[in-house]
């Protein structure tokens, strides 16, 4: 098993060489986060383009779906490098995908990866297949943001302010404010910190501001919220549904947050926050207090993840899909 360890530790060291000498000689390159980015896919995306663009080259920033990048996020783009999926290049030179688990989280943007020059992977999802040229895929570390850091680090990078709050702002939201944070990811915390990066300024809009008439759907969502002991095998279940009227109301940073609430019910090992992104689509979140592994129960359905966070995209009404996930749990 150690021998297994090393070789994978060995192939990420080598990947992050390539990745390096690659990146360090492109003068046009193309970042794509996942669709719905969040802070980890779209600063890691940004860091290292930030570095790219002052190197010389050409850089977009990219993600397939929305068209425009989540407002809590925009501070993060200083160079406005950000471009709508429609103007990412038909053909890239050379395509870096950052914390995408699977070539379909790259919405309608998965064609770039076949027409791209050369492909780079940049990932930490155990559920990740393997894709592109040169796969940086690491499971061990807490957020892609630490995959960027080592690479900038190879390429011989100084970490300036812009890039520290794009790398803190996916490190503080995927280790959840550091509670599942080992001490490499609070060792870059503290580098970045002194790099420019200021906590408080940054998690704020992120993670604690609501626009008020929120607070009262997030109540009645809460309200709504089924508990079932005896799903997941005897684990317990809490789920709630979040209807395409407040999907369409509401930014996805008040959309995405409610699992947050509903995973501390204590009565259920695994919280499920069905959110209507279609009349008959619906987008799962996933999270479970570690009993549980719900990356596998995503893969099971075609989705993906962490073993403590995961999510999948169902057809079918919102009864279809709870009993779907009840199956698989
Ligand atoms: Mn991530």
């Amino acid at each position: 098993m150690t021998a297994l360890v090393d070789a994978a530790g060995e192939n990420v060291r080598q990947a992050t060489a390539t990745a390096a000498a690659l990146l360090t000689a492109a003068e046009d390159v193309t970042l794509l986060a996942h669709v719905r980015p969040d802070a980890d896919a779209l600063g890691s995306a940004l860091a290292l383009g930030i570095a790219l663009y002052r190197r010389g080259a050409r850089v977009q920033v990219s993600f397939g779906a929305p068209d425009h990048v989540p407002e809590s996020l925009r501070p993060l783009d200083v160079l406005g490098l950000c471009v709508p999926a429609a103007q990412v290049d038909a053909a890239p030179a050379l395509l870096v995908t950052c914390d995408v688990n699977d070539p379909a989280r790259l919405g309608p943007l998965v064609c770039r990866l076949a027409a791209a020059g050369t492909t780079v992977m940049l990932d930490h999802h155990v559920t990740n297949p393997g894709f592109g040229d040169v796969r940086i895929l690491d499971p061990t570390v807490e957020a892609t943001v630490m995959l960027v850091h080592r690479l900038l680090r190879e390429m011989g990078e100084v970490v300036d302010a812009d890039m520290a709050r794009c790398l803190y702002a996916g490190l503080v939201t995927d280790t959840r404010n550091f509670r599942e944070a080992g001490p490499a990811a609070h060792r870059l915390a503290a580098e970045l910190i002194e790099s420019g990066a200021d906590p408080r300024s940054l998690i704020t809009p992120i993670m604690d501001t609501h626009p008020f008439p929120w607070l009262a759907v997030l109540a009645e969502l809460l309200s709504c919220a089924e508990l079932d002991p005896a799903a997941a095998g005897g684990f317990g279940l809490v789920h709630t549904v979040i209807s395409a009227v407040h999907v369409a109301r509401f930014r996805q940073e008040e959309v995405d947050a409610v699992v947050d609430t509903l995973r501390t019910a204590a009565e259920a090992e695994v919280a499920a926050v069905f959110k209507q992104v279609g009349p008959t689509r619906w987008t799962i979140s996933l999270r479970s207090r570690g009993g549980v592994d719900v990356a596998a129960a995503a893969k099971a359905l075609g989705g993906g993840g962490h073993p403590r966070a995961a999510g999948v995209t169902l057809e079918g009404t919102a009864g279809e899909a709870v009993a779907a996930l009840r199956a698989v749990l």
